[in-house]
């Protein structure tokens, strides 16, 4: 089925800061729409995402510039004036095709010419329709676009954010996120169920210990002040007790220091502590906390500047070692990644990557080479679509990381339950 129309405009993602949604429109006039995500500690390799950014982009009345330079017109307008022409007429079966063509047309390693947020835009919506047009569920229609076999699906297991700090909220740990990693094979309304009591009883343990329980840019508590970036892991394994749970057996902790928002001249500089730490110092402190605590993985215990380590810390974990910003959903850095031995599991994030098929290009390859891989929610600019999830059980994914509150995070949990619904 031919593509008829393709339509972007700028919408408001959950940082109440634009982004881009698009509309693909086939021929019969069925439609798939879907909306890009972009972070807030983002990797500095990850594909392009393209901000107005300039005065040209046009000053508001208040001689302002519009969102700040972070308007998304420009972005709208490639969509619409350019990916748009060559996107018409191509057939939406052949995801691949319309995925390559957006890429040669924008003719740049990192898609700084066009921005990944509108060739992301417009692969996620073709994907959409082409679904549509099959009767397909999106997790269906992604098995069928790229030929994965596998005749079960294994639903992922949440991994959700409880307490955050670093670039996510102001006056926390230096550690980015301390999550609640789902581990027991339950169906996925029991895991969605155990991990929400598990963020109320981290709750009650916060306001016993005087803390805020506001929450941060993905809906986790941020509690400002805290003076150690360790006792959110011992919180949050009180915590899956206190709701009844056994840590370590139905669930564990997760962490993404993201460090390499903290890390500067070659040193880890811990704010909240008040000291700065070498590379094997830190390595040191987090083998101790290995020790001491049900850790499940752990994401950007490194910055992305200092690989030479990430080998390191693979070789001491006794816990699969996730690549972020270390590998921003880019098939060439996991092969490099696999090679070295520096992780051995991935975050998937479709706009670190740019494409759909990018993103399961690289989910399959992680998958080849034994790497879980985690597709995963955006810190800043989150968005309401639920691809992420179609995506996660599509390719077999262990879990998905998304906070446990607000309406951009929640519905991500919603369609899980709904998918495993549809498949029982
Ligand atoms: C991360 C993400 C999501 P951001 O580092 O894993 O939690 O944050 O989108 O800000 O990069
Ligand atoms: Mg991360």
């Amino acid at each position: 089925m031919k593509i008829k129309t393709v339509i972007a405009r700028e919408i408001l993602a959950s940082g109440g800061e634009p982004s881009v949604e698009v509309k693909v429109i086939l021929e019969s006039g069925v439609s798939g729409i879907a909306s890009v995500s972009y972070g807030a500690s983002a990797g500095s390799k990850e594909a392009f995402v393209l901000f107005d950014g300039d005065p040209s982009a046009g000053l508001g009345a208040s001689g302002k510039k519009r969102y700040n330079g972070k308007g998304m017109l420009k972005a709208v307008a490639n969509v619409n004036e350019k990916i748009a022409k060559i996107i018409i007429g191509q057939n939406a079966e052949d995801q691949r095709g319309i995925d390559q063509a957006m890429i040669k047309l924008d003719g740049t390693p990192n898609r700084a010419n066009l921005g990944a947020n509108a060739i992301l835009g417009v692969s996620m919506a073709a994907a959409r329709a082409q679904a549509a047009a099959d009767g397909l569920e999106l997790y269906e229609s992604l098995r069928k676009a790229y030929g994965i076999t596998d005749t079960v699906y294994k639903m992922p297991k949440p991994m959700v954010v409880l307490i955050e700090g670093g670039k996510h909220a102001d006056n926390s740990t230096d550690l980015q996120e301390y999550m609640v990693a789902v581990t027991k094979d339950q169906p996925a309304a029991l895991n969605v169920q155990m991990m929400e009591e598990i963020y109320q009883a981290v709750k009650k343990i916060l306001k016993a210990n005087k803390f805020s329980t506001n929450v941060g840019n993905e809906g986790a508590f941020a509690p400002a002040g805290i003076s150690s970036n360790e006792l959110p892991i011992q919180y949050i394994t009180q915590a899956i007790s206190n709701a009844g749970y056994k840590p370590g057996e139905d669930a564990g902790v997760s962490l993404d220091a993201a460090a390499s928002e903290f890390y500067e001249n070659s040193m880890y500089k811990l704010s909240v502590e008040n000291k700065s730490l070498t590379s094997e110092e830190l390595i040191k402190m987090y083998l101790g906390w290995q020790e001491k605590y049900p850790l499940v993985t752990w994401e950007d215990m490194l910055s992305e500047f200092d690989w030479g380590n990430w080998g390191e810390l693979t070789r001491q974990s006794k816990i699969p070692v996730v690549a972020d910003d270390l590998t921003v959903t880019n098939v060439e850095l996991l092969q490099q990644a696999i090679k070295q031995k520096v992780a051995s599991a991935i975050l998937i994030k479709l706009n670190q990557a740019g494409t759909v098929t990018e993103t399961v290009d690289c989910c399959l390859l992680a998958k080849q080479h034994g790497f879980f891989t985690i597709p995963s929610h955006r810190g800043g600019g989150e968005t309401n679509d639920t691809f992420l999830v179609d995506l996660a059980v599509a390719v077999g994914s262990e879990w998905i990381k998304v906070g446990p509150t607000r309406g951009e995070r929640v519905c991500k949990y919603n369609r899980l339950m709904e998918i495993e619904d549809l498949l029982n």
